[in-house]
């Protein structure tokens, strides 16, 4: 009798181990990824595009384009945020017309400037050389890739420049107006709206090319389903990535298992956020309400 109660309670031990591991997030369903909002910057950034998360020196880079998003007044900036949202240095790089995304490799900073790219000393802000991009009207956001390769969105002539061997041009074309931009494991995210279409978020796209040399067809991240009036795209470090919808005014979170979720909604010009993995902290620059916001991460 003994034996069989404890063959019986072993199995019912182990049936109820694999009840609670089918129904928890192990099983093929992550927990649902959720924003609070930490903290938020008031009227002190003009028109900030973009924030970029620099893990080695604990500081957030926001670019401000100074009004216009594309005269060359030069009165565009980029100051440094402490990841709890104190302004460390507000003009911590001056001397830009309308700075907008934002890249680091090394101990370079690239920043893309209307129609030139430009690299400055991530340790002090100084300028180190502007490479003018031929035909550019508008670029956009800036990624490296681990080879050093920069790569840089321009929405207007919907084309990628790439800087490679000292030589800055254009690497793709004909891409619907192409904003976003992330290099990661041999490829490149891609966020593209239509931003000459009368509503701009009626187009929609998140495109992933391939870092193929030869390979010219861009194909959609999940399938055609609009996504939004996609801003920029980062990793979530978990298979996933931070979106935002400049139109639509949202944060978003997708996933290929598990879809697109609206994670927080702001207002208009809710542009080139960044993630930091390492403090599961989001920063989301709200550019035409001169806001920066701080956001905690929760569920990756
Ligand atoms: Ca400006």
């Amino acid at each position: 009798m003994m034996l069989i109660s404890t063959r019986r309670t072993q199995v019912l031990a182990w049936l109820l181990l694999v009840g609670m591991w089918m129904c928890g997030p192990a099983f093929g369903q992550a927990a649902e990824v959720d924003l609070t909002r930490q903290w938020e910057l008031t009227d002190t950034l003009d028109r900030p595009e973009s924030a970029l998360y620099d893990a080695s020196r604990n500081v957030v880079y926001v670019s401000s384009m100074g009004g216009s998003a594309s005269e060359k007044d030069g009165n565009g900036y980029i100051s440094t945020v402490s990841p709890g949202g104190e302004v460390l240095q507000e003009k911590w790089a001056s001397g830009l017309n309308a700075p907008k995304g934002m890249a680091l490799s090394g101990d370079t900073l690239y920043t893309a400037d209307i129609d030139a790219l430009v690299a400055l000393d991530a340790q002090t802000g100084a300028v180190l050389e502007r490479w003018p991009a031929e035909g550019a009207r508008f670029l956009n956001d800036v990624t490296a890739d681990a080879a050093g390769r920069v790569y840089v969105s321009d929405s207007r002539t919907n084309a990628l420049y790439r800087l490679s061997d000292g030589r800055f041009a254009v690497w793709k074309q004909n891409l619907p107006s192409p904003n976003g931009v992330y290099a990661e494991d041999g490829r490149l995210v891609v966020a593209a709206a239509d931003a000459e279409a009368d509503d701009p978020g009626s187009a929609r796209y998140l495109q992933v090319i391939r870092l193929d040399e030869n390979s010219t067809r861009a194909k959609p991240l999940a399938d055609d389903t609009p996504l939004g009036g996609l801003d920029a795209v980062v990793p979530d470090g978990q298979g996933g990535h931070f979106l935002s919808d400049w139109a639509g005014a949202t944060v978003l979170h997708f996933h290929p298992d598990h879809g697109l979720r609206t994670l927080s909604e702001l207002t208009r010009g809710t542009a080139d956020l960044d993630y930091a993995p390492s403090k599961y902290l989001l920063f989301v620059p709200v550019m035409m309400s001169n806001r920066l916001v701080g956001f905690e991460v929760e569920g990756l």
